[in-house]
């Protein structure tokens, strides 16, 4: 059977009478060593983002804060997750097109990445997405 295309995988929590306290280490969930970490927030009402993959990347989405939807598409499957928790994140792989719906006003997406930004790693037209994993 195929493997799925959504990995959510369990965040530790470190929890107490102060709160609640997150951890994100490589050798825990995160399976590679971290370059880059940026957060998606202030979405306006409606917006969706994403539409493109990459063709090495790999990252790590937490939603911090509220929620959105991910949909992930790998040229013949698509399956999507609404991460609404802190406590769990979305594993992406590289050679996956992905989209970002239905956030909430309060989310905070913050994402771990592997590699430092490069606009040559993304393919942001569907149709050459579906011929580069074509082959
Ligand atoms: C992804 C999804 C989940 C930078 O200059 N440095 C960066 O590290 C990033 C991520 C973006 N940018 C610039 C490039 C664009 O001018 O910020 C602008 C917005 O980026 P983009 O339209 O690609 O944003 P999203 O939300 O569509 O996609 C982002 C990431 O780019 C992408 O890697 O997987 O979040």
């Amino acid at each position: 059977m195929a493997s799925p295309l959504v990995q959510v995988v369990d965040i530790p929590q470190h929890g107490d009478a102060r709160g609640q306290l997150a951890v994100v280490e490589l050798g825990g969930v995160l399976p590679f060593v971290v370059r880059r970490v940026y957060w998606i927030h202030g979405t306006k009402p409606g917006v969706k983002r994403g539409f493109h993959a990459h063709k090495k990347l790999r990252q790590l989405c937490v939603c911090v804060a509220g929620s959105v939807r991910l949909s992930l598409f790998d040229g013949r499957r698509e399956e999507s997750v609404v991460l609404d928790s802190s406590d769990k994140g979305l594993l992406v792989g590289a050679g996956l097109w992905r989209e970002m719906h239905d956030f909430s006003p309060d989310c905070v997406l913050m994402i771990f990445a592997d590699a430092e930004y490069d606009e040559a790693d993304y393919i942001r037209d569907r149709e050459e997405f579906i011929r580069h994993v074509a082959g």
